[in-house]
């Protein structure tokens, strides 16, 4: 997939608008168009990578990344303490629906298990 059919690397590249809410050289993270819970934001790589099958040594720092800025988003939006979800579906049997990987951060309401 080039990145123009990306629809993540296009808000990358801020062609397609999105609630940005933290910025880094190896990520971008923004809000859910469709909300799970009242905080649902995705994080993802500025560079393309389809899926976690994808994922090579190269990635790791990228990866390494994105849960970094789950903590601290978590943190700026009030949900460290109370608890919060991270959660990363691969290909269309786990409900992948965007093959840019993105981390989804949840938090804000009681979480139950096993998801769905
Ligand atoms: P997944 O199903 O794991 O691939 O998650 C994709 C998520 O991306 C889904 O929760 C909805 C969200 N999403 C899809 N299109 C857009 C968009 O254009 N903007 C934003 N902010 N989120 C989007």
């Amino acid at each position: 997939m080039s990145q123009t059919d990306c629809l993540f690397c296009r808000i990358v590249a801020g062609d397609i608008p999105a609630d940005i809410i933290y910025e880094s050289d190896r990520v971008v993270a923004f809000r859910d168009i469709n909300p799970q819970a009242p905080t649902h934001v995705l994080i993802i790589p500025r560079a393309h990578v389809s899926t976690i099958n994808d994922m090579t040594e190269d990635h790791s720092p990228d990866f390494a990344a994105l849960f970094l800025a789950a903590r601290l988003i978590a943190q700026s939006e009030g949900i460290a303490d109370d608890g919060y979800r991270v959660v990363m579906n691969c290909n269309a049997g786990a409900g992948q629906s965007v093959f840019h990987v993105h981390l989804h951060l949840l938090g804000g309401r009681r979480m139950t298990w096993p998801p769905g």
